[in-house]
């Protein structure tokens, strides 16, 4: 499980060296005074084989070993430097905020998260990170209208950590400072991101609605349109049967009154590969089965009928979804669609345009009798392409050439090539991607126009959800830029972390001058930087006509030889790996070529720009001369990463909030918490990042009545003469001889370690009293 914590994060010219909250090859990575402060008898967590860490008291102590016997009935000698103090304060049910813990390190963490996920407690904060473990099954009365009323205008932390906390805190911050706000939601593929999203702005549509009139308002549209992008970009893959094929971020506006006025939806990289290419047991986008489910006139219309017969559905044995009607998902859409603005006539394109490219995936193709060129292969093949022609409105006899032949432009001569069939399967399925890709960015633009922007807001509550950190068996050119673009949202965690630990430290009046920490700006510089970067060279290598996979992967082997975070493997001419902050991923260069042209075929362009529906034509605008140039590559990545860089200036203009979401199991099950699973995840979302930022500091505080009635035993003298708390509390310390703590204006900050030696010594007092007591009972005796 200690695969590489990749860097340091935090450096420290203090006394103590904190050097990861995990520890690095076999460096302790605890401090010394913990260690020190362990003792027979101590409560501790000890690593364990099945769930990670497990709870268990110190037999013995023999040198730098401590044997240890475990709550589940085993017993086990460790280095003492791999043990952890066990809180034994806190109750059964933990605590709401992780930041009150004795003590801060991922054992802890991980059995206060797994304690409150057992009592369906599944939000808890992190200071003011809320992490939310996915309960997979919905629980009774947690997100109902009475439930928004209690949240509204409740001070941060008064009640139970919540979404509506969060979205509350960013609106009451928005309406007081005059300032933005953004929520970042993040987590891996199935945590519960869009859930939690959607929650997010259900609420934010409660506190800035106004009464309904007749007309739709605002907010009803900018939550419809969820349903609607769910329907075009969501699918079912094996992580989760719901999961959303696109980054988003929605810009919800409000006027002075903190009223909504407008939105804007940002989407990021749709995944256009699954619209002709799926695996079992995963699914395609949700509307090619929702139109083959639409009423029978809708799917006579369209010549449609059962999923398994088209080539895009049946690659894949699942086409259905337990729970889902698809047939009543069908007529939800075309509802939402309604309340966005889409009018009937687009929607019926819209669904055409669907029903096509389903028709052009059965368009196959055989090799020709004479020479290697392809054709039709049946007459099945000619059905489809007579009604793929039909649905889009362009001429039967260019669209076959659209896909059997290539214009080539020689120096000398204009000559057209036919396709081998594999040739002319590739190009069908290009043309398929585009098209989609094209309706899903046109549905995008509707959106966005029919809600309206407001130009006089002055304030906007972002949400962001986006794709979590990826690694996968296999990782291309998507990972790539999805994991660039975590990284991207770590460096902006990682300084607001930052950031308001030393708002808190200020606001104490404490010195905080010694913390520091290094980001993680050198792997964003091997991704991003310009020139040189691999993005960069990537584009370069697509300019080139004759560069390969081999001739890119080779020219970042030269240019990165000596670079921390990259690694070529041993074997591989075609791999390169990243050491990401969330850990080591390997990429496949194969296809990063290929992905990264953005261009379509101009057969299939002139092709589309020609047709009789108007809406079709749209989609495939003409481009002026310039643009149309081959000359004038363009890249999916550098567009990417200039899109990625928009996100970011946003997201720095505003106050931002951080949702973690958490996914307990692969399962997809209720009430099944799997340890490794959860630290994994933590460590990616940088929840135990912020926790080792932390740690830096003084991760352990107390407000001095707390401290007092915990440690005066430590000082009975101190206690009972009348001094101000703060001066006892430095007494107590003092009298300890511990060094390094600070005393703010309400709490006193104790270093990494300090609380343990506070507790053993605390320990010790109270069984040396207990032992009195009981002489002096035997004594009467
Ligand atoms: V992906 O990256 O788009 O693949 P998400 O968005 O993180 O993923 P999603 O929100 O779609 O995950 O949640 C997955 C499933 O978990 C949902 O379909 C629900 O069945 C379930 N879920 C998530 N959050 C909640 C919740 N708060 N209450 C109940 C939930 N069920
Ligand atoms: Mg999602």
């Amino acid at each position: 499980m200690r695969e590489s914590w990749v860097n340091t994060l935090v450096k420290d010219r203090g006394n103590t060296i904190v050097d990861d909250l995990n520890g690095r090859e076999g460096k302790d990575h605890r401090t010394e005074e913990s260690i020190v402060n362990i003792v027979v008898g101590s409560s501790v967590w000890v690593e364990d084989p099945e769930i990670a860490w497990v709870d268990g008291e110190v037999l013995k102590i023999d040198g730098e070993d401590a044997e240890i016997r475990t709550s589940n009935e085993k017993t086990v000698v460790t280095k003492l430097s791999k043990i952890f103090p066990k809180d034994t304060d806190s109750s059964g049910g933990g605590v709401d905020d992780m930041t009150k813990l004795s003590y801060l390190h991922e054992p802890g963490v991980l059995h206060n998260l797994s304690s409150r996920y057992g009592i369906n407690e599944i939000y808890t904060y992190t200071g003011n990170i809320l992490i939310a473990v996915n309960p997979f099954q919905r629980l009774p009365d947690l997100y109902d209208a009475q439930v928004m009323e209690r949240y509204n205008g409740a001070p941060f932390g008064d009640l139970s950590p919540h979404v509506f906390a969060v979205a509350d805190v960013a609106y009451r911050a928005m309406i007081n400072e005059g300032k933005s706000n953004s929520i970042l939601v993040s987590g891996e593929s199935g945590a519960g991101k869009t859930e939690t999203t959607k929650m997010l702005m259900r609420y934010l549509a409660y506190l800035g609605g106004r009464v309904a009139t007749e007309r739709r308002t605002v907010e009803q549209q900018v939550l419809e349109s969820n349903p609607v992008l769910e329907a075009f970009g969501n699918a079912k893959t094996v992580r989760n049967n719901n999961s959303s094929r696109f980054g988003k971020f929605v810009e919800i506006q409000f006027d002075e009154h903190g009223r909504i006025s407008g939105a804007a939806i940002r989407t990021y990289l749709l995944e256009r590969s699954r619209v002709c290419q799926i695996s079992d047991p995963e699914r395609n986008y949700h509307c090619f089965y929702l139109l083959c489910a639409a009423p029978s006139e809708v799917t006579e219309k369209y010549k449609l009928g059962d999923p398994k017969s088209f080539h895009y559905l049946n690659q894949s044995n699942c086409f259905q979804l337990d729970g889902v009607s698809e047939a009543r998902d069908y007529l939800a859409t075309r509802r939402a669609m309604n309340i966005i603005g889409i009018c009937d006539k687009e929607q019926d394109a819209i669904f055409r345009v669907v029903a096509a490219i389903l028709h052009l995936g059965n368009i196959d193709f055989a090799k020709a009798q004479e020479n290697d060129s392809s054709v039709l292969k049946d007459d099945n093949a000619k059905f489809h392409l007579q009604m793929t022609a039909e649905l889009l409105m362009c001429d039967i006899q260019s669209l076959e050439d659209a896909l059997l032949k290539r214009v080539m432009i020689t120096p000398d001569d204009v000559i057209k090539k036919s396709l081998d069939p594999h040739g002319a399967a590739v190009s069908r399925d290009g043309l398929a991607k585009t098209i989609y890709s094209r309706l899903f960015d046109w549905l995008v633009d509707k959106i966005n126009v029919s809600i309206g922007q407001d130009p006089h807001s002055t304030s906007l509550i972002g949400v962001l959800d986006i794709y979590g950190f990826e690694s996968f068996q296999s990782n291309s050119f998507e990972q790539f830029c999805i994991n660039f673009t975590n990284e991207k949202l770590q460096q902006h965690f990682n300084q607001h972390v930052f950031k308001m630990q030393q708002e808190e430290y200020t606001k104490e009046q404490i010195d905080w001058s010694y913390i520091e920490f290094v980001d993680n700006q050198d792997v964003l510089d091997l991704i991003e930087k310009k020139p040189g970067g691999i993005i960069a060279l990537l584009d370069e290598a697509c300019m080139f006509p004759k560069s390969t996979h081999e001739t890119f992967a080779e020219k970042l082997y030269q240019t990165f030889k000596s670079h921390k975070r990259f690694i070529k493997p041993k074997l591989s001419r075609t791999e390169f790996a990243i050491a990401h902050y969330a850990g080591e991923v390997l990429y496949q260069c194969d296809q990063f070529l290929d992905k990264n042209k953005d261009y379509v075929v101009a057969e299939h362009q002139d092709l589309l720009s020609a047709s009789k529906c108007s809406f079709v034509s749209g989609l495939f605008p003409h481009l002026p001369e310039e643009t149309a140039k081959p000359s004038k590559f363009s890249s999916i990545g550098s567009r990417f990463k200039l899109q990625l860089q928009q996100l970011m200036d946003t997201l720095n203009s505003t106050e931002p909030h951080y949702i973690r979401c958490v996914k307990p199991n692969n399962l997809l099950q209720p009430a099944i918490f799997e340890n490794f699973n959860i630290l994994q995840q933590l460590r990616c979302g940088g929840v135990l990042e912020a926790i080792r930022i932390s740690c830096a500091g003084y991760p352990t505080r107390r407000t001095y009545v707390e401290f007092l009635q915990r440690f005066g035993s430590l000082a009975p003298d101190v206690k009972k003469r009348d001094h101000e708390e703060k001066d006892a509390c430095r007494m107590i310390l003092e009298k300890q001889g511990l060094t390094g703590f600070q005393l703010g204006k309400t709490k006193v900050f104790l270093r990494s370690g300090q609380m343990a030696e506070l507790d053993a010594r605390r320990v010790e007092v109270l069984s040396c009293a207990a032992k009195t007591i009981q002489r002096q009972a035997r004594r009467h005796i």
